[in-house]
C-alpha cells in the first residue's frame, strides 16, 4: 500500500496507508522518544531501536514477523528471566554493610580479618525465611537465616547462619526429609511458608533430636519485628587456628545493637495481609534514612579440654553452649549502610556457601557441617546454570585471584596467555599463579581414626535436657507464647495420633507446658511419654541469654510511631510529639480518614503517610492517638480506626492520647479505667514519660488484667 502522509513529530509518528491512519510509537500524548533526552534504546547488541511499542507486522493489522530480531530477542529474554528459586531460604532479602574489627586478635586466628584494629571489611548479608516460596509473607513464623559474607583481604568468608543458635537435625543425610516435611505438601501444595500441618509435625513427633529446636521455632524468635531486630548465630562449632597451627574452637554469634524484638502471633498473620513485604520494607526505610542497623560479631571460644567436660557434645548442632557458661566477646561490628542496586543482581544471585572459609577458620567435624560443605556448592550450580557463578561480581572475591580454571557456561574471565597449567616453565610473567606455603589455606592436621561406621556417636543421645532448659530460661509471657505457638499449630494437624505423640515429648521438657498443650487441644488422657535415650537433666540452670524479654534493649531507637489523627486535631502536640520521637531516634508516620486534606485546629490542611484502613496499628511499635473535636466522631464510625485501636489495645502497645480522643476509645469498648500502658499527652513533659515508657517495649502488663 502506497504511504500518503506523513505527518512526523518527535513524539510520535502518524502515518497513513491508503485509508487508514497508522502510528509509530504508541500513539498517545504519553510517548517519550530518546530525543527528549532518554538514553537511546537498543538491543543487546547494541541496535538503536526506533519502536519498542509495535511489532513488526505484515500490514498493520497482519501477521508478526519473524524477521523483527527485536521482539524475538525481547520475548526470548523476558522467558528466561526466572532462574530455580532457593530449594530453601528461598524469600530473602540482602544489603552491603561492613565490618570493623576492635581489637586482634593473633593470639585465636591468623584470619588476616582479625588482624588489624579499625580495619573496615565489605560484607554482603542475606536475611530470609526458611519454608516459603519467594514470594511468600515476610511474617512467616519461621526460622530466619542470617547469611554473611566477608570479601576478605584472603578470600571470601562466609558464616551462613540463622537467628537461632540450634538446629532441627545432627546429621546433614536428615536434612532432605526436613525441608519436605516443612514444606507445603506434594499433593495439595499447601500450606505456603507455614509449619502448621501434619507432615510438619509428623515429622518432628518423630525425630526426639529436634525437640530442642522446636522450643526455639516455638517461641517469638520466629516471628521477629524486624530484621534488624534479630541476633545471629553460626550455629556449628567452628575452629579459629594462629600462626602457630594452635586450635581454639569457637562459636560465633551476632547481637544486634537494636535489640532483640518480636511482634504477638495475631500481629504477625495481620501484618502477612497489611503488608506481606513488612520485613523487606523495613530495612530498606532504615538505610534509605541512614538509621544503619549494627551487630556485634561475639565469639565464644574454649578448648579442647572445655569441650570434654561440656555435658554435651560440641559438634552436635542441636545443642548450644549458654553465655552464662562461655561468654561471647565482641570481635567487631557490622554495619549494614547500602542497598544493593538491583535485587536479583545482588541477593538473588548471591551464592553463599559454608565451605567458603579463609586461612585461621577451620571445620570441625559436625555432620551437619560436613553435609553443608557439599550442598551449598552443588545448589549453585542448579540455580546459577554453570560453574562459573564466582564471576558475577556478587560472588567474586574483592582480593586479587588467579587460578587455572576456565571455559564452562558464561565463563567473564579465562586465564590470559598460553599457561593453564602448572607445572609449566614459562616463567613467573608467562606462566601463571603457584601455591603458597607462607600464606595459603593449611587444613589444620587431626588425628582421624577407627572404622567406617553408620553410626552416631552416644554424647549425642540427650535430646530433651536443653529444650528444657531452653523453656525454664524464658519469663512467663514468653512461656505462654511457646504454649498458644504450640496449641495453634497442633491445632491445624489433622491426625490425632500425630498431635499426641508431640505431647509426649513435651512431658520431658516440662509437665506443665505438656499439661496446657493437652488441654488446649481437649487431649482427656495424657499421653505417655516416648522413652527418652538418656535421662532429662533438670539441674541446667536458667540462661537469660536465651530470652528476648529478660533483654529488653531499653531504647526506642528505630521504632517507629503511628500517629492517628482526626480532622481538628492539635498540630502543635503532633509536631512536638514527632519532635520527641526524634529525639530518642525513633521516627513517626501520620495516619488520617483520607490520604490527603485532614484539617489541623487551626484550619490547616495536612497530608497523611496512611489512610487508615492502608496505616492499621500492626504496623508501628507504639501508636498515638491525637483527635481534634471536630473530626473524632466521623473517624470514631470508621471501623479501621476502631480496630487501630483495638488491636494497639490487645497487642500489649503503648498509646499516647489526648482527651479528645476519647470518644473513639469509647467506640472501640476500651475499659473506662485505662492502663498505664495509656500515656495522657497534653505537652512536651508528658510526651516524655511515654516516650520513656515505650523503651520497655510493650505493656505485657495488660495481659493480667484481661
Ligand atoms: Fe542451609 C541455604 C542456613 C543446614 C542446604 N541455609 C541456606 C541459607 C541459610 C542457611 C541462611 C540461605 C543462604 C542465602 O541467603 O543465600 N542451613 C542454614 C543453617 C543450617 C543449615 C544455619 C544449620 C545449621 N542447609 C543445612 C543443611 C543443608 C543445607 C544440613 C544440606 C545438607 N541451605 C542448603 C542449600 C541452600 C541453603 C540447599 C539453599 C540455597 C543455597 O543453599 O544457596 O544448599
Amino acid at each position: 500500500m502506497a504511504k500518503k502522509k506523513d505527518t512526523s513529530t518527535s513524539k510520535n509518528k502518524k502515518v497513513t496507508y491508503g485509508k487508514e491512519t497508522v502510528y509509530q510509537g504508541n500513539g498517545g500524548e504519553t510517548h517519550q522518544t530518546a530525543e527528549q533526552g532518554y538514553e537511546t534504546l537498543t538491543t543487546q547488541q547494541g541496535i538503536p531501536v526506533a519502536d519498542d511499542q509495535n511489532s513488526l507486522k505484515h500490514g498493520p493489522r497482519g501477521a508478526t514477523l519473524m524477521e523483527d530480531f527485536h521482539f524475538r530477542e525481547k520475548l526470548f529474554h523476558f522467558d528466561h528471566e526466572r532462574i530455580p528459586e532457593r530449594v530453601v531460604h528461598a524469600r530473602g532479602y540482602g544489603a552491603h554493610g561492613y565490618f570493623e574489627t576492635y581489637d586482634p586478635i593473633p593470639e585465636l586466628t591468623s584470619a588476616d580479618i582479625f588482624q588489624r584494629a579499625g580495619e573496615k571489611t565489605p560484607v554482603f548479608v542475606r536475611f530470609s525465611t526458611v519454608a516459603g516460596n519467594k514470594g511468600s509473607a515476610d511474617l512467616a513464623r519461621d526460622v530466619r537465616g542470617f547469611a554473611v559474607r566477608f570479601y576478605t583481604k584472603e578470600g571470601n568468608w562466609d558464616i551462613v547462619g540463622n537467628n537461632i543458635p540450634v538446629f532441627f537435625i545432627q546429621d546433614a543425610i536428615k536434612f532432605p526429609d526436613l525441608i519436605h516435611a516443612a514444606k507445603q505438601e506434594p499433593d495439595r501444595a499447601f500450606p505456603q511458608a507455614a509449619t502448621a500441618h501434619d507432615n510438619f509435625w509428623d515429622f518432628m513427633s518423630l525425630m526426639p533430636e529436634a525437640m530442642h529446636m522446636v522450643m526455639w521455632i516455638m517461641s517469638d524468635r520466629t516471628i521477629p519485628r524486624s530484621l534488624r531486630f534479630m541476633e545471629g548465630f553460626g550455629v556449628h562449632t567452628f575452629k579459629l587456628i594462629n600462626e602457630d597451627g594452635k586450635v581454639t574452637f569457637t562459636k560465633f554469634l551476632w547481637k544486634p545493637k537494636q535489640g532483640v524484638q518480636s511482634v504477638v502471633w495475631d500481629e504477625a498473620v495481620k501484618i502477612n495481609g497489611a503488608d506481606p513485604d513488612f520485613h523487606r520494607r523495613d530495612l530498606w526505610n532504615a538505610i534509605q534514612m541512614g538509621d544503619y542497623p549494627e551487630w556485634e560479631l561475639c565469639l565464644q571460644t574454649f578448648d579442647e579440654k572445655f569441650a570434654d567436660q561440656f555435658e554435651f557434645d560440641v559438634l552436635d548442632a542441636t545443642k548450644l553452649i549458654p553465655e552464662e557458661l562461655v561468654p561471647a566477646k565482641p570481635v567487631g561490628k557490622m554495619v549494614l549502610d547500602r542497598m544493593p542496586d538491583n535485587f536479583f543482581q545482588e541477593t538473588e544471585q548471591v551464592a553463599f556457601q559454608t565451605g567458603n572459609v579463609v586461612p585461621g577458620i577451620g571445620f570441625t567435624n559436625d555432620p551437619l557441617l560436613q553435609g553443608r560443605n557439599f550442598s551449598y556448592l552443588d545448589t549453585q550450580l542448579k540455580r546459577l546454570g554453570g560453574p562459573n557463578f564466582a564471576h558475577i561480581p556478587i560472588n567474586a572475591p574483592k582480593c586479587p585471584f588467579h587460578h587455572f580454571q576456565q571455559d564452562g557456561h558464561m565463563s567473564m574471565h579465562n586465564v590470559k596467555g598460553r599457561a593453564n597449567y602448572e607445572p609449566n616453565s614459562w616463567g613467573p610473567e608467562e606462566g601463571g599463579p603457584r601455591e603458597s606455603v607462607e600464606r595459603g589455606y593449611h587444613t589444620q592436621p587431626e588425628e582421624a581414626s577407627g572404622p567406617k561406621m553408620r553410626v552416631r556417636s552416644e554424647r549425642f543421645a540427650d535430646h530433651y535436657s536443653q529444650a528444657r532448659q531452653f523453656y525454664i530460661s524464658q519469663t512467663d509471657t514468653e512461656q505462654e507464647h511457646i504454649a498458644d505457638a504450640l496449641i495453634f499449630e497442633l491445632s491445624k494437624v489433622e491426625k490425632a495420633a500425630i498431635r499426641e505423640r508431640l505431647v509426649g515429648h513435651l512431658l520431658h521438657i516440662d509437665k506443665d507446658l505438656a499439661q496446657q498443650v493437652a488441654e488446649g487441644l481437649g487431649i482427656k488422657k495424657m499421653p505417655k511419654p516416648p522413652q527418652a535415650a538418656v535421662p532429662v537433666n533438670e539441674d541446667l540452670k536458667p540462661s537469660d541469654a536465651l530470652s528476648i524479654l529478660k533483654n529488653v534493649p531499653n531504647h526506642f531507637k528505630g521504632r517507629k510511631i503511628g500517629i492517628l489523627v482526626s480532622d481538628g486535631f492539635d498540630a502543635q502536640l503532633v509536631a512536638d510529639l514527632k519532635a520527641g520521637a526524634e529525639r530518642v531516634g525513633a521516627t513517626v508516620a501520620m495516619i488520617g480518614p483520607r490520604i490527603a486534606g485532614v484539617m489541623t485546629a487551626d484550619g490547616e490542611s495536612m497530608d497523611m503517610d496512611h489512610k487508615i484502613d492502608g496505616g492499621p496499628s500492626i504496623l508501628f511499635d507504639a501508636v498515638a492517638v491525637i483527635g481534634g473535636k471536630k473530626g473524632i466522631d466521623a473517624l470514631a464510625a470508621m471501623p479501621p480506626a476502631r480496630e487501630f485501636v483495638a488491636n494497639a489495645y490487645s497487642h500489649y502497645k503503648f498509646v499516647a492520647y489526648n482527651e479528645a480522643a476519647l470518644p473513639l476509645f469509647n467506640k472501640t469498648g476500651l475499659p473506662k479505667r485505662l492502663d498505664e500502658g495509656f500515656v495522657k499527652v497534653s505537652d512536651e513533659k508528658e510526651i516524655k514519660r511515654f516516650l520513656e515508657s515505650c523503651k520497655s517495649l510493650r505493656f505485657w502488663k495488660r495481659k493480667d488484667a484481661a
